[in-house]
């Protein structure tokens, strides 16, 4: 059967001109070689684009052409990077950029204007990445399942084998025109055949994939299995010190490195999950990593480390041990000794990508290390690309967090763009939320953070609704009022999934293993350490100094802000304390009444989120719609099943009636 897929934000349907079709022409690129690679492609695509939108097909100018109305220059002097700048001047549209990457940013965000209808002759533009990496993680398995993934199967394997595809080319054109460049295309949890993936087996399809990638500047990156030397036939050991082991992975990488292009290097999820890791020998995580990448440097390649490494096998009666503090934990002491070329990679929160948690103590707690922020696209326990929930805001407040690990330049985004310490090999990836389906992201309103992600890890400072009305007016439409009503929905919408779903940071409360509906008890006795800890006084997980201590992982006076009742953030109240139901919120309601309320709330925007969308039929693609008209159904169905589980939940373990006598079973 032949898939067919969209192209989403780079559909290139027909736009009002705007002026601008003046401008596109006639093309003179100098300085670069319309032959290399990535050149030819963002010339393929304006040519693409622009007689899409606006019906005229470019011309190349050569030399002699007296007055080209569009000028690709190079200029690695004034800019940065991977950064360009655009400019008009005299009827003439200006793009200059640093390099080829440059260039092909320069020409999205060219389309991009044409796509929203925007004048190109009012510019004036100089955009450079805020982080050196922008990068996607894909939790792709070789058999073409993806775990945590709600758009179909993979559209990298297949059967075991690699797929290479014109589908490829347009993810690559898709992730380069939000300016993405890595992409680890195989899940962290390597098992079977992925660990082949260094292996003859694979080599040959491989670097054709990784040509593909270096066409739109995007560098191929996969996960590596930490005990590959067992599997792969080497020494019976994975022991980072052991000098068999070693020269196993020296003949390894040189091997790989040879046969593959364009590959920036691995990423280790390893002491994780039953994940095997330098523990096992006895090592430490440094120790691991440190041995990897000093291998891996001859070649510039990167190691990227995982730190989500945590006791699984927890006793749910031990109060003492706090998975939220296994990450600073593991990874603080041997703050310096990472190398250069390793990159520590941190989840946003110390649990795990909740809807709401705090922000991870590790990110700017680590100071001689280089770090890279995690975040999850992917929609895991936020909805699972069923229930709308857009997360940008969610990145935001991640990234604008204040650490105080420094006096200035202490934010989030600071430390992982590398202004705070100055390091290069630095950024921000996220676990990606595609698949094969013909929307690629399930949820056609799911693209939104497909797209935005890229977005904000090359521009922090956008906001979250500036992304969403460029992402609407790409995708759905330039009708004012349609992208109004659209950009509402998506800002509003992770409070509302979280008004019906677990309060007050607490988290959890899903289905185990699933993770996309409720079941408060769910995680209650598990070994996994995701525990609410209510009872029929009251809930929450004490972090303070009185409990688990957790909040002495953070600079002050984040410490102090956190660990006093009085001065925590209400929205974070259960992660950090064990709070009496009857306990008086800022609203001047009890918490109680605050989970009733925000429970039958969050059921009622769902309501009227549903109400606005009908009101767009016939004005957005009519596919488009009807899924999404079909996801905010069981969107529904999911809100009311939580709002009653987690109501009587509570009522039946406090035994105090709501205030408003609704429905509670
Ligand atoms: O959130 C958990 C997921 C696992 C995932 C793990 C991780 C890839 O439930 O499916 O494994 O996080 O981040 O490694």
């Amino acid at each position: 059967m032949e898939k067919k897929w969209t192209q989403l934000w780079l559909k290139y349907d027909k736009k009002q001109d705007a002026g601008n079709g003046a401008f596109v022409q006639t093309v003179k690129f100098c300085g670069f070689d319309t032959k290399a690679a990535v050149v030819a492609n963002a010339w393929k695509e304006l040519q693409r684009g622009v007689s899409g939108m606006l019906g005229i097909v470019p011309a190349l100018a050569g030399d002699g052409t007296e007055n080209p109305k569009m000028v690709i220059a190079l200029d690695a002097e004034t800019v940065k990077k991977e950064g360009y700048r655009i400019s008009c001047n005299d009827g003439c549209l200006k793009l200059e950029a640093a390099d080829e990457n440059g260039v092909l940013y320069g020409v999205f965000h060219v389309l991009r204007l044409i796509a929203m209808e925007q004048p190109l002759s009012k510019v004036t533009i100089l955009c450079e990445p805020d982080n050196p990496m922008r990068m996607y993680n894909h939790w792709d398995n070789m058999d073409g399942s993806i775990e945590r993934g709600y758009s179909g199967n993979s559209f990298f394997f297949e059967k075991g084998e690699l797929i290479i595809d014109e589908r490829i080319t347009d993810y690559a054109r898709m992730v380069a025109s939000v300016g993405i460049n890595g992409v680890v295309i195989n899940n962290v949890n390597v098992k079977d055949e992925a660990t082949w993936l260094i292996t003859d087996r694979y080599f040959a399809k491989v670097a054709e994939l990784s040509n593909v990638f270096a066409g739109y500047g995007i560098k191929l990156f996969l996960s590596l299995n930490y005990a590959a030397p067992l599997e792969l036939g080497g020494p019976d050991s994975a022991d980072p010190l052991d000098e068999d082991v070693i020269a196993w992975w020296k003949t390894k990488m040189a091997e790989v490195f040879a046969k593959v292009p364009n590959l920036g290097g691995f990423l280790v999820k390893a002491d994780s999950e039953g994940r095997p890791g330098p523990f096992t020998y006895g090592r430490t995580q440094a120790d691991g990593a440190n041995m990897l990448a000093d291998i891996v440097k001859p070649y510039g390649g990167i190691i990227i480390w995982r730190c989500f490494v945590y006791n699984c096998t927890q006793d749910w009666r031990d109060y003492k041990t706090d998975r939220a503090r296994a990450g600073y934990d593991n990874f603080i002491e041997m703050d310096g000794d990472y190398h250069d070329n390793v990159i520590l990679q941190i989840k946003n929160g110390p649990m795990d990508f909740q809807i709401r948690e705090a922000v991870s103590p590790l990110l700017g707690g680590l100071k001689k290390t280089n770090q890279m922020l995690e975040v999850q696209v992917a929609q895991e326990y936020t909805g699972q690309q069923i229930d709308l929930c857009y997360l940008i805001p969610l990145f935001k407040e991640v990234l604008d967090f204040k650490t105080y690990c420094k006096p200035e330049n202490d934010t989030v985004a600071d430390v992982v763009s590398g202004r705070t310490y100055g390091n290069k090999n630095a950024g921000i990836a996220a676990v990606c939320n595609t698949g094969n389906d013909e929307n690629w992201t399930g949820n056609d309103l799911a693209a939104a953070n497909f797209y935005g992600f890229g977005r904000l890890a090359f521009t922090t400072s956008l906001s979250a609704e500036e992304i969403a009305e460029e992402w609407v007016k790409m995708s759905l439409s330039c009708e004012q009022e349609v992208v109004d009503a659209i950009v509402n929905l998506l800002l509003g919408s992770r409070e509302t999934y979280e008004k019906y779903t677990s309060p007050l940071g607490i988290g959890w409360m899903v289905t185990p293993h699933y993770h996309y509906g409720p079941s408060v008890d769910g995680y209650e006795y598990s070994r996994w350490g995701t525990y609410h800890r209510a009872d029929h006084l009251g809930l929450g997980v004490d972090r303070t100094d009185n409990g688990t201590g957790y909040v002495r992982q953070y600079y002050e006076p984040n410490a102090s802000m956190y660990n006093d009742i009085k001065t925590c953030p209400e929205e974070l109240l259960l992660f950090f304390h064990h709070v009496p139901y009857t306990h008086m919120l800022k609203s001047g309601k009890t918490l109680i009444q605050h989970i009733y309320d925000s429970h039958f709330e969050g059921v009622e925007e769902v309501e009227a989120m549903i109400r606005v969308w009908n009101g767009l039929e016939g004005k957005v693609p009519f596919c488009a719609y009807e899924v999404i008209k079909e996801r905010f159904a069981r969107q529904l169905q999911n809100a009311k099943e939580w709002r009653d589980q987690v109501n009587s939940y509570f009522y039946r373990k406090s035994g105090i009636a709501d205030e408003m006598g609704r429905r509670i079973y």
